[in-house]
């Protein structure tokens, strides 16, 4: 889905870490223990950590962006996902750590660097990792569960597409320890 600012195609653009099968899984069996009703639970194909929002980005920012994210150098990164918590102004239910590789801090630092340096403004607000797992949440919801170790060794650039039934989630490149693998569209 592209918006056109000025003439410009515009794609809404985050860097995230993309769960593997077993994490969606685990992630998968704790929402469907919440209330339903009273929430709108994210897709399980939508499931990630943010770990950059960027908003509307043009073709030359993406490009530019995808160059200088391919520099970065990438280790593995072990987050540990023991809290569920409600965030009242976003209105979310999510997944929450105080246990995770600062390495990842580190990585949504220098991506935000790098965002900026090719003039895309970015939220200053501090990163917290966490697993958005449902959405017009109004209240907290206590659950007890096994706390979900989130591995990855790398990161990707993914596109949120509007569609007429929904938000997608579309990942378009991933980079890291393994080196790059273009999902480009
Ligand atoms: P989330 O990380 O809390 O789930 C795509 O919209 C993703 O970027 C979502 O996962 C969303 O929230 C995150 N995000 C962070 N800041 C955002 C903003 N200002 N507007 C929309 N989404 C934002």
């Amino acid at each position: 889905m592209q918006t056109v600012v000025a003439g410009k195609a515009m794609k809404r653009l985050f860097f995230a870490l993309w769960p593997n099968q077993v994490i969606r899984r685990q992630c998968s069996r704790i929402m469907a223990r919440l209330p339903e009703a009273e929430l709108r639970p994210v897709a399980a194909s939508n499931l990630h950590v943010t770990l950059l929002f960027l908003g509307g980005v043009n073709a030359g920012q993406q490009a530019a962006i995808a160059a200088d994210a391919a520099s970065l150098a990438v280790s593995p990164m072990r987050l540990t996902f023991n809290g569920l918590s409600y965030w009242q102004k976003p209105g979310i239910l999510c997944l929450t750590s105080n246990d995770f590789d600062q390495q990842v801090t580190r990585l949504s630092e220098q991506l935000a660097t790098i965002v900026v340096r090719n003039g895309v403004s970015i939220d200053e607000r501090r990163f917290r990792p966490h697993v958005t797992l449902a959405r017009k949440a109004r209240q907290a919801f206590a659950l007890e569960f096994e706390p979900i170790v989130w591995r990855s060794d790398d990161f990707c650039l993914v596109e949120s597409c509007s569609l007429a039934d929904g938000v997608e989630y579309r990942v378009l490149q991933r980079w890291g320890a393994k080196g790059l693998s273009a999902m480009s569209k």
